[in-house]
Parts: structure tokens; C-alpha cells; sequence
């Protein structure tokens, strides 16, 4: 199997009690890990997609075989953006510092309006899908929200970046704990992000 799906790296109760324990072991074990095998079995056909990445196969869509290619967005999208969000989920600080911190400041004015502009981004998301912060192309970063399990790394992506936070909006991510009631998951959000990682994915996007 070339896609595996990774332990977390922290355990299910760490996140309480703005994410239960019963929620991430379900997500995790459940969901993300069932995106995981139906993106084997998308590639199963094809070895050589199989030995691509699956963030260059989201990336990469054209280069997908079409009759693949719902699959391998929808289960490679789902692989990968699980990956991220289990990344940037942790405890510690409750904002970011340095050079993430004056980039924030200077796209959005204030960590503030970056909370609300992301906030509203989750929010607003019909149905299923994912919000983002991305670094775009130019360096500079932006919200954004995506349908499904969709990336804003795809090359028809609305706003295309490297994603460096995103939370996952599907009920899936938060019924269990909060019913219908998406802003206060929301809201809890803000205390579990590992900005350290942040920080670094944003390194990373920027070389
Ligand atoms: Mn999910």
C-alpha cells in the first residue's frame, strides 16, 4: 500500500475539552483512514501514480487518468488534508510569533481580523469542505475555503496556495461534541492550533 495513514501525534484526549477524545479517534481512525485505502484502491491500476506523492497527485489532477480522477481528488484530497490538520492541531501558544505574526499583520491588519476572516471562512462554507490560511504563489497569504475534500492546491483551486492551517468544517469533525452548532467548533479551534508547526509550514512554503 502506498499511502499509509500516520499514528497522531498526540493522543485522542489532547485536544479536550475543545476536541474530544471520541471524536479524534473516530476522524482519525475512521474517516481520515478509510480516505487513505479508497485513495490505494484509486491507484491500484496505476503503478505509476502510485509512486507519486499524493500531495502531487492532488496538485496535479490533469495528470490523472480520467476515469481516476474523482478518486484520486476526493480520497487524495482527503488523505492529505487530514495530514495537515492533525499537524497544526496541538496545545501550546495561543498566537503566532515572528515572522508568521508580521505576515498575519500585514495581509490582515490585526491577528484579530485574521481570526474573524478565517472564522467567517469556516463558517460560510456550505455544507462539507475545509478553511484555510495558504501562502500564495507571490509570498503573501490569504483565506480561503474549499468544497469537499477538495485542496487549494489543485490547479483549478479559486485561490491557489500552500496550505499552512486549515480546519476541517465537515460534520464528521465536530457532531459528536457539538451537534449543529459549527461556530462554537469553531471557536474552539483557536485553542488547540500548534502555531509552532504553523510556523514552519509557512517557512517551508515561502523557500
Ligand atoms: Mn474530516
Amino acid at each position: 500500500m502506498p499511502y499509509i495513514t500516520k499514528d497522531l501525534p498526540y493522543a485522542y484526549n489532547a485536544l479536550e475539552p475543545y476536541i474530544d477524545a471520541k471524536t479524534m479517534e473516530i476522524h482519525h481512525d475512521k474517516h481520515h483512514a478509510a480516505y487513505t485505502s479508497k485513495l490505494n484502491a484509486a491507484v491500484e491500476k496505476y503503478p505509476d501514480l502510485a509512486k507519486r506523492s499524493a500531495e502531487d497527485l492532488i496538485a496535479n489532477l490533469s495528470s490523472v487518468p480520467q476515469e481516476a480522477r474523482a478518486a484520486v481528488r476526493n480520497n487524495g484530497g482527503g488523505h492529505v488534508n487530514h495530514e495537515i490538520f492533525w499537524s497544526v492541531l496541538g496545545k501550546g501558544k495561543s498566537k503566532p510569533e515572528g515572522d508568521l505574526a508580521k505576515a498575519i499583520d500585514k495581509t490582515f491588519g490585526s491577528f484579530e481580523k485574521f481570526k474573524e476572516e478565517f472564522s467567517n471562512a469556516a463558517l460560510t462554507q456550505f455544507g462539507s469542505g475545509w478553511a484555510w490560511l495558504i501562502v500564495k504563489k507571490d509570498g503573501t497569504l490569504a483565506v480561503t475555503k474549499t468544497p469537499n475534500q477538495d485542496s487549494p492546491t489543485a490547479e483549478d483551486a479559486a485561490v491557489q496556495g500552500a496550505p499552512i492551517l486549515n480546519l476541517d468544517v465537515w460534520e464528521h469533525a465536530y457532531y459528536l461534541k457539538y451537534q449543529n452548532r459549527r461556530p462554537e467548533y469553531i471557536d474552539a479551534f483557536w485553542s488547540v492550533i500548534n502555531w509552532d508547526a504553523v510556523a514552519k509550514l509557512y517557512a517551508a512554503a515561502k523557500k
